[in-house]
Parts: C-alpha cells; sequence; structure tokens
C-alpha cells in the first residue's frame, strides 16, 4: 500500500515509546544529546552551522535532559551562546566527552567531521549519523568498515539518509532506490548492522531481524531545507531517554516514533505561517508527560 493508505494500526503495534516523565524526574532522568556538526561540505562557502543548531534545538524541544552541541568549523569554535536558544550548551569540539552521551553526527559537519569520524565511531554509545557523516562513510572503504565494527561491538547505530544518501551508501543511483525504498533500506541494515531511517514521502525504517516500517505521517510541508536536521535531533533526544538506549532495539523504537513524531506536526501543521524547520523543531514536544 502507498503510505498515505497504510492503517495507522500497522505502525502503532510498536506504539511510539518514551519513558514516563515522572514528578520525581530531574534532568539526568532523560539523557544528554551531544551534536557535531556545523561545517559546510566545501571550504568555499562556510554556512551549515544552522544545521546543528537545528537538530540540537530539536532535541531539546522534544525533551532531552541536557543538549551540548560542537560547532566544527574553526569560524564557529568562539561561539558560546545560541542566542534564540540559550538553554543549548556550546562547546569546543576537543571538550567534549562522546561516552556519556547520544551522538548526533553530520548534520552540516562537512569536511571537519571527516576528521571526528573515527572517534565518534569508536566511541558513542549511541550514534545518529545523518548528511555528511554519511557521505564520508559513502565514500571510504575504512569507515565502513569501523561502522561495521561498532555493530560487532554491540554498539547501536542509526543512519538517517534521504534517498541520495542512500544511493551513495549502497553505490547505486537514487532511481534504484526508489524503486524499492524497502528493499534499499533493509540492505543498508544487514550491511552494516544497523538501524536505517530511508527518509521521504513514506519514511521507512529498518533494522537487521526487524520488518520494514514505512511511516504513515508526513507530508510535503516537509520537502523544506533543515527538517531532516530536525528530525536527527528529535531521534536523539527520544534515544537518549530510553532506560535501555545501548541496545538496537532502543534505536530502531526511538526512529519509528521520531519519524512519526516528526510527521504528525506537518500533519496537524494549521495557521498562515509555512512550516519551516524551526518553527518544526519549536513544534515539538516531550512525549508520555502525562501533563
Ligand atoms: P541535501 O542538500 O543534502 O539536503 P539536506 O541538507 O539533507 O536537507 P534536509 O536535511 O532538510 O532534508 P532531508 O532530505 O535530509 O540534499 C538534497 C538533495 O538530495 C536533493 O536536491 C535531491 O537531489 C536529493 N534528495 C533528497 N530527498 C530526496 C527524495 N525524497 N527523493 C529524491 N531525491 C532526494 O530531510 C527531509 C525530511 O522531510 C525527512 O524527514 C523527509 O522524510 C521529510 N519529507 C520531505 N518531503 C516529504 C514528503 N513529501 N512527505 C513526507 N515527508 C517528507
Ligand atoms: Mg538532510
Amino acid at each position: 500500500l502507498p503510505a498515505h493508505e497504510q492503517p495507522a494500526d500497522a505502525w502503532l503495534s510498536s506504539p511510539p515509546q518514551a519513558p514516563r516523565r515522572t514528578h520525581s524526574s530531574h534532568k539526568g532522568s532523560f539523557g544528554d544529546v551531544l551534536v557535531l556538526g556545523g561545517e559546510s561540505l566545501s571550504r568555499r562557502g562556510l554556512g551549515m552551522t544552522g544545521a546543528a543548531l537545528l537538530a540540537a534545538r530539536a532535541a531539546l524541544h522534544a525533551g532531552a535532559g541536557r543538549v551540548l552541541v560542537a560547532l566544527l568549523d574553526e569560524a564557529d569554535h568562539a561561539l558560546t551562546l545560541d542566542p534564540l536558544q540559550p538553554e543549548l550548551m556550546l562547546r569546543r569540539p576537543e571538550a567534549m566527552t562522546l561516552t556519556q552521551a547520544t551522538v548526533v553526527c553530520g548534520c552540516g559537519g562537512g569536511e571537519a567531521v571527516r576528521a571526528w569520524l573515527p572517534r565518534v565511531l569508536s566511541e558513542a554509545p549511541q550514534l545518529v549519523l545523518d548528511a555528511d557523516a554519511l557521505n564520508h562513510i559513502a565514500a571510504e572503504a575504512d569507515l565502513q568498515a569501523q561502522l561495521q565494527a561498532r555493530a560487532s561491538r554491540h554498539l547501536p547505530t542509526v543512519l538517517t539518509p534521504h534517498p541520495l544518501e542512500a544511493a551513495r551508501l549502497l553505490g547505486q543511483d537514487t532511481t534504484t532506490v526508489q524503486s524499492d525504498r524497502q528493499h534499499a533500506a533493509q540492505t543498508l541494515a544487514q550491511r552494516f548492522g544497523v538501524v536505517v531511517v530511508l527518509k521521504g514521502s513514506g519514511t521507512v525504517v529498518a533494522a537487521p531481524g526487524q520488518t520494514p516500517r514505512i511511516n504513515p505521517t508526513g507530508n510535503a510541508r516537509l520537502a523544506s531545507g533543515g527538517t531532516g536536521d530536525v528530525l536527527a535531533g528529535l531521534l536523539g533526544a527520544l534515544w537518549a531517554a530510553q532506560p535501555d538506549a545501548h541496545t538496537t532495539l532502543a534505536g530502531f523504537l526511538a526512529a519509528c516514533s521520531a519519524v512519526y513524531l516528526h510527521g504528525q506536526v506537518a500533519d496537524h501543521w494549521e495557521g498562515t505561517h509555512s512550516l519551516t524547520a524551526s518553527r518544526l523543531a519549536a513544534a515539538l514536544r516531550p512525549i508520555n508527560t502525562g501533563f
């Protein structure tokens, strides 16, 4: 069935998961999200700092306990504050401890993120890889081996490619990927031992040993720059909050929940303002709050 005709129950048989935000909870109960990114793909033009900040804002609004941001472009190292979102904690990349957080890597990041990938792949206990991180991995067999090594060490990873990024990872063209999206997502999931979120109309979530899911929510309001970065941050927040976050199943459920909620905001969007990525991030709410 086309995605928009999928019964919601099929998706909700594995319903969006989140720990309850109980009365006694504190920020440590919901985990840290660490966003690494921000540089553009080419040194010819900077300007992807926004991608990392969008991911970070999304994680904050979705209920992460703490959100840390490492902007990889040297020009941004002097920044200590996001004035529109002062809750975010900007840190120098070299001052980051990767081992305590759910790491979201690659929203922007350009060439600089390449240097960080070996450390991120080896140390992050939970890892979301997007955009430039995926493009570097697609281009280098060494990085692909390091990604596979994470699976052997039972360190879970979620990849969030759009069709072009998936095509690069598979060594195919976009038309082939789009001709059988579930197959493409499942092939990537098996090859690297990871969860795969193949984005686009009818986002597919695949993982080894799981039946691929097609997200029934979302619409073309999401077809604008930055919404993918918001998804990555939202996913990081939902994953960080899982009590058993260190499993691939937790990453799979967080991915299912994130794409569902991301699409739902677009489906419920009303009013005269268009749905920009900033507004999408600001519209996110923690789930399962009980209030
Ligand atoms: P980039 O220039 O790398 O774009 P980006 O920075 O990754 O943008 P962003 O992060 O906002 O968007 P993303 O797609 O990650 O690459 C863009 C290029 O890649 C395009 O020029 C094109 O060549 C290729 N490409 C990208 N998407 C493609 C597609 N679907 N088909 C063919 N080629 C494609 O994240 C966007 C978010 O919005 C995702 O969550 C996605 O699921 C959602 N979304 C977008 N349109 C939607 C729709 N119609 N229905 C439901 N959800 C939708
Ligand atoms: Mg993207």
